[in-house]
């Protein structure tokens, strides 16, 4: 009976240092940055150097932007309806979904000439020129 109660004991412990040791750590929080070699992307990454709006019109204005490597472009959703930013070659600086006064944000670490267009209306597209 004693060797019993100790090995109940024995396993409760180690169940208890397992559960301690696999704790849940809190997320650092919202606003997810995917990265890529060229970029990062997420819903507030600071302050914008360069803006364009996704307009109701259907068009990115301005439909051209030139930056510079660091630059934040952040797109506003001016329409009362859906658009996306969807880059032509940099999936995981897209926003797939960008709601009526979303922003989204992309900051490019390097040089390039990067075409989006919005998924939604095939007619609207844009360029960044990164230099
Ligand atoms: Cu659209």
């Amino acid at each position: 009976m004693q060797g019993t109660l100790r090995y109940v004991v024995g396993a409760l412990a180690i169940v208890w240092l397992a559960a301690c040791g696999g704790g849940t750590t809190s997320s650092p929080g919202s606003g997810s940055q995917p990265s890529t070699s060229v970029g990062v992307a997420g819903a507030n990454l600071g302050a914008a150097t360069d803006k364009i709006s996704a307009t109701g019109q259907l068009t990115f204005d301005p439909s051209m932007q030139t930056a510079n490597v660091g630059d934040i472009i952040q797109w506003t959703n001016t329409a009362s309806f859906e658009h996306t930013i969807t880059f032509d070659n940099e999936s995981s600086l897209s926003d797939p979904s960008l709601q009526p006064g979303g922003t989204w944000e992309v900051k490019f670490t390097t040089a390039g000439t990067y075409q989006y267009h919005c998924s939604i209306h095939p007619n609207m597209v844009g360029t960044i020129v990164v230099s």
